[in-house]
């Protein structure tokens, strides 16, 4: 009995006690029916927007916060489940992560069981022709999200450099979507101004 006392305090002390992953059919994400084929703008250094101010389609801001709700397979809400084992990723991979932490979900859920994407993230890239996936511990949640990142990382490496203002120089002329950060079927003004906002960003985790 001591030793099994011994066992129990010693699996406590380092976490061992892991909680049960949630049923990846049962769980569920969703964002508002007017956030469909909106933008959101992300630049490695967590410097660009929420997702309470996402471009819709055609220009105009809208709230494309994402909402998980994570459920174990008898259907009782993951209480406290935390946010790092959430992530988001987009089934092109076009959507570039600060390593391991750069899309995480902005808390633990709550006692539904729910948490959000809304903060900033870190990450670059283009997601456009993509889907978005909610990851949790490795594998998606069953469904898509139908959500575009752009970012003045235009190329992906989580690095906004020269690279990229030459990319972004290029698309102004080509008109290529992945430069319309406002997603408003025009690159111009307006995205100039974001792309200059992120130059010299990289990935560095917030404080
Ligand atoms: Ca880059
Ligand atoms: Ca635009």
């Amino acid at each position: 009995m001591k030793l099994l006392a011994l066992f129990i305090v010693l699996a406590m002390a380092s976490g061992a006690v892991a909680q049960p992953i949630p049923d990846y059919n049962l769980s569920s994400f969703f964002i508002d029916h007017a956030a469909v084929g909106a933008s959101v703008t992300v630049a490695p250094d967590g410097g660009g927007a929420p997702f309470t101010e996402a471009y819709a389609p055609g220009g105009g801001i809208v709230d494309a916060t994402i909402t998980v709700q994570l459920l174990y397979s008898d259907g009782s809400p993951a209480i406290d489940y935390p946010g790092s084992d959430l992530w988001l990723e987009t089934t092109g991979g076009g959507l570039a992560r600060c390593s391991g932490w750069g899309t995480f979900a902005d808390g633990s859920t709550d006692d539904q069981g729910m948490t959000t994407w809304q903060q900033p993230k870190y990450a670059g890239g283009c997601s456009v022709g993509e889907h978005v996936l909610v990851m949790l511990v490795g594998a998606p949640i069953a469904g898509t999200l139908d959500l575009v990142f752009r970012s003045p990382d235009l190329n992906g490496d989580l690095d906004v450099d020269l690279t990229d203002i030459v990319a972004f120089a290029q698309a102004l002329l080509s008109q290529e979507t992945c430069a319309d950060f406002t997603n408003d079927g025009a690159v111009n003004l307006s995205d100039i101004v974001i792309m200059a906002q992120g130059i010299g960003a990289e990935c560095e985790p917030a404080e």
